[in-house]
């Protein structure tokens, strides 16, 4: 996402009036900001400046030349292995693949930023290559969001500012609206996908067969996500503009003015995805983040950039809504559409952090400070911005790939309140990058922010958007070729021209204002007029809002808890005990109030508590309530252990394992409950995507059996559900981190995605990456395999057992097989003997204040569940650690000094059921060579 250039209060405004009315009410105050800071942060050195932005040259430089280097003309550069990524060579990676559509995306997504960056010469180049190389017609099925804002959006900055070059005169003589012909073209090809009643489009195009032939292998899908159908009105709009041709324009309009007759009516939100034939609501929470963010940013951009009053009167009705009910200050949590008041969820995803910026551009200020400044708190945490973090700022998902968002809300707040702070920020952004995301052959996303790790990948975005925003946050206006205030930015940060709102408007005439039109004042309740005043009478008014969130999230642990330690051994105890506590009593509820305590009512009738110091009604309230938590976590974390469900079995039963092949493997704490005896049996097979995070394509090759799903990049409850719409009886998630296994990592239960998970009646059991191979290995040497998912062990297949008794040739696999047969017995007797240590030892546990059940309800048998796939959490003694590891250590200790009380001492190491299995491989291959 992305906002307006933002022009300066008072400077002329060649636009017609509706942009200036988006002036005064918005943008209008940046630039003037700047020139009124006076106090606060240190301010910077046009040097250190110059300094920083030439290091994002060089950075870019770094990016850019390594991708036309070792990539070009694929769509994207594999910074790890230092390779192109084409789509079809490298192994899927699902929905995330729909961006790339053989048509060199880095490439175009590249070039106005190339512009910005002062680098015509390039530009040039660049430009000559798209034309020259670039095929917009190849057979593959890409996203037709993704299509519009990276390549449609990048085609049409590019003619933006290669038309801008040709009439300075000295650039680009040669151009004839090459890239505008392009865009056009594939504009053409993007049309067969509103072909709905709704007039929403489907969310896939094959780019050569459209939808509806039968090679297109697309036009199934029924749900699209809000934004995925409400992000298209700036491009499409350009591209008409600029064409003369209506109906892209037309089309657009269409898509969102179905969403806006869709709104929940009460709550004036809209859900996340929408069933595009019927209208209907599919996912019904609502947040500003993944699927919705870029609906509101161009509601309010269409307005900006076509003068059209209705987009802004939407606008103003979500936002009004969404500061209502989603605004938590700093949080922005997730709703439900129909029960504004309750929580959807516990954690935030980083694409929220776009919004500070468009509330900078609506001119709400105060808030965009506020969140800005809690995701600085998270990032300097972590490094960045993982991509889901959960109310109490700790990890829930670890992955970053390089988003920009952050980046481009810091240059807003940098334009609207010109306090050098902004510029730290960004100078803090570079480091990291370089320190921690820099590789020799580009820069790599993060797998996981906490330990470093990368991905081999490099999202064509990090050079549309962070570039661009990093330079322009450091760069004066002499430093740019141009004057960035006439364009406004699309959400992928392309550059479209201001003046296309006179141009070519017949399609808007009927909703447009053809003069300045004075509109109600409750339209501007959160903007302007607030900010005007603001600067210049109290420079310090940024660094006022930032302040008390300073400590909102500790870099080691907040300072609270060794309080908290030192109360509890002074004996102090917080008014209200933790184990009296009743959500539904007023009082209680009082008294969580004034000690900073709020509550989240999650859908399936749990809630969360999060405390936060500076919401407290004063410091000594402040510490009652961290004793509060104290208490919570405690009684929480006994109850857990409780409750802690014990490992279960996946079992190889098929030919020629019969079950010999017993992997350990993690519970879920949804979906059939595979306890007291309850299994289920059946093939594997891959699902596909292969990550099961969104609609299988393969259902036909899933349907009746167990699907094979890999961990990572959405939630389990997600991969579950999607595995049983397709007809799966049960799932195996199998995890991502290569090499790692339940012989040296703690198990852990899947939990839920803090909604209610009862829809959920398939079997789910997890197992690390070296489990999974082995099931993996499996169906690649012998196509069908099946398996049992149990809570503990069977007995070998006794049809099998009865064949081998009676073939004299089997002693040898008959020792092998008592071998392996008494190693499930020893797991069995560990089951009835000693489970509670076994779920202790084996077991993660949360310890998170964050997801209390519903204290209603809390007592001895509750459960608490932990719905992050990560943990990470702060112990008793104010250290911050990692729970894993944690869990680990004491593991290892527990098991040294006591072999058998741990689970994983007592089921046979992988390694050797591994040598045993191939053995009895061996062996059964032999025995049919014979019988052949
Ligand atoms: C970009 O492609 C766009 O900004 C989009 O709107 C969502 N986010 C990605 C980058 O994170």
């Amino acid at each position: 996402m992305s906002g307006a250039g933002g022009r300066g209060c008072g400077s002329p405004v060649p636009q017609r009036a509706p942009w200036s009315l988006v002036a005064a009410t918005a943008a209008f105050c940046l630039v003037s900001a700047t020139s009124v800071w006076t106090a606060g942060a240190e301010p910077m050195s046009r040097e250190e400046k110059q300094k920083l932005g030439n290091q994002v040259l060089e950075m870019f430089d770094h990016a850019y030349g390594n991708y036309m280097e070792h990539a070009y003309p694929a769509d994207e550069l594999m910074p790890l292995t230092c390779r192109g990524r084409v789509r079809g060579q490298e192994p899927s990676r699902g929905d995330v693949d729909d961006a790339l559509g053989k048509f060199s995306l880095t490439l175009i997504d590249s070039l106005d930023t190339l512009v910005v960056l002062n680098k015509t010469k390039e530009f040039e180049d660049a430009v000559r290559k798209v034309l020259k190389d670039v095929n917009l017609d190849n057979d593959v099925v890409v996203s037709v969001f993704e299509t519009n804002i990276r390549v449609l959006g990048g085609l049409l900055g590019g003619h933006s500012l290669a038309i801008m070059l040709k009439e300075k005169g000295e650039y680009m003589q040669w151009y004839n609206d090459e890239l505008l012909q392009m865009a056009k073209q594939l504009g053409y090809k993007l049309l067969p996908a509103f072909n709905t009643t709704s007039g929403l489009p489907y969310p896939r195009i094959n780019l050569k067969f459209g939808i509806r032939k039968p090679e297109a292998r697309t036009g199934t899908e029924t749900d699209t996500c809000t934004a995925c159908a409400g992000t298209l009105i700036l491009e499409f709009a350009a591209l008409s503009r600029f064409t003369g041709a209506t109906i892209f324009e037309e089309y657009a309009r269409k898509a969102l003015d179905f969403l806006w007759e869709k709104r929940q009516r009460s709550s004036n939100l809209v859900g996340v995805t929408i069933n595009i034939h019927t209208g209907d609501w599919v996912r019904k929470d609502s947040g500003v983040g993944a699927g919705i963010d870029s609906y509101y940013e161009y509601l309010l951009k269409a307005y900006v950039l076509l003068g059209d009053d209705s987009f802004l009167e939407r606008f103003n009705t979500h936002y009004d809504a969404i500061m209502r009910y989603i605004s938590q200050p700093p949080l922005l949590l997730d709703v439900h559409i129909h029960k504004p008041m309750l929580n959807a969820r516990t954690w935030m995803d980083a694409l929220l952090a776009f919004f500070p910026g468009l509330q900078v551009l609506k001119g709400d200020i105060r808030p965009a400070i506020e969140t800005h400044e809690m995701l600085y708190q998270v990032i300097k945490k972590h490094n960045f911005l993982p991509e889901a973090f959960t109310t109490d700022f700790r990890v829930h998902w670890a992955q970053h790939p390089l988003r920009p968002e952050f980046a481009e809300s810091t240059y807003f707040l940098y334009k609207a309140t010109g306090d050098p702070y902004y510029l730290e920020v960004g100078k803090t952004l570079i480091e990291n990058l370089n320190k921690y995301a820099r590789v020799p052959c580009g820069f790599a996303a993060m797998k996981d922010v906490r330990t470093g790790s990368h991905e081999d990948r490099m999202d064509s975005f990090f050079l549309a958007e962070m570039f661009k925003y990093l330079y322009l946050l450091f760069a004066d206006k002499e430093d740019i070729i141009f004057d960035i205030e006439d364009y406004i930015f699309t959400t992928e940060a392309h550059l479209l021209p201001l003046w296309l709102s006179t141009t070519n408007q017949s399609i808007a005439k009927k909703n447009t204002t053809s003069e300045y039109t004075e509109l109600d004042d409750s339209n501007f309740d959160w903007t302007c007029p607030n900010t005007q005043i603001l600067f210049p009478n109290d420079p310090l008014y940024a660094q006022s809002i930032r302040e008390p969130l300073k400590n909102v999230v500790d870099k080691s642990c907040p300072r609270g808890i060794i309080r908290v330690e030192e109360s509890f051994r002074s004996g102090a105890k917080p008014p209200l005990r933790a184990r009296d506590f009743m959500a539904t009593n007023p009082e209680h509820l009082e008294i969580l109030k004034k000690m900073g305590v709020s509550l989240i009512h999650l859908k399936d009738g749990r809630v969360q508590l999060v405390q936060h110091a500076i919401q407290a009604a004063s410091s000594i309230d402040a510490e009652d309530g961290l004793r509060f938590m104290q208490e919570m976590i405690e009684l929480s974390s006994q109850q857990q252990k409780e409750q802690q469900l014990p490992p279960r079995a996946v079992q190889i039963v098929s030919h020629p394992f019969f079950g010999r092949v017993v992997l350990t493997a993690g519970p879920a704490q949804f979906g059939l409950d595979l306890s007291k005896h309850k299994e289920t049996r059946g093939f594997v097979a891959s699902s596909k995507p292969y990550n099961g995070c969104s609609e299988l394509t393969n259902p036909e090759a899933v349907m009746g059996k167990i699907a094979l799903i890999q961990r990572g990049q959405c939630m389990f409850a997600e991969k579950a559900r999607n595995i049983q719409n397709a007809g799966a009886i049960g799932g195996i998630v199998i995890d991502d981190n290569e090499g790692s296994s339940s012989d040296t990592a703690p198990l852990f239960q899947m939990a839920g995605d803090g909604k209610d998970t009862d829809d959920i009646k398939i079997p789910m059991l997890f197992l690390f990456s070296k489990e999974g191979s082995i099931i993996l290995d499996a169906v690649r040497e012998y196509e069908e395999v099946e398996v049992l998912l149990s809570d503990k062990a069977k007995d070998r297949d006794p049809e099998m057992e009865n064949e081998e008794q009676s073939s004299p040739e089997n002693d040898s696999q008959n020792q092998s097989a008592e071998q392996v047969s008494s190693s499930s017995q020893e797991v069995d007797s560990v089951d009835q003997e000693s489970s509670e240590e076994n779920s202790l030892n084996s077991y993660p546990e949360s310890l998170s204040p964050a997801d209390m059940d519903n204290a209603a309800s809390i007592s001895a048998s509750e459960q608490t569940s932990n719905p992050t796939e990560n943990h990470e959490t702060t112990n008793l003694n104010g250290e911050c650690t990692d729970l894993d590891n944690q869990l680990q250590e004491q593991s290892e200790t527990e098991e040294d000094s006591n072999p058998n009380v741990s689970w994983g001492k007592k089921v046979q190491p992988i390694d050797s059921i591994l040598a045993d299995w191939n053995e009895d491989i061996e062996a059964f291959e032999m025995m049919e060579k014979d019988e052949l």
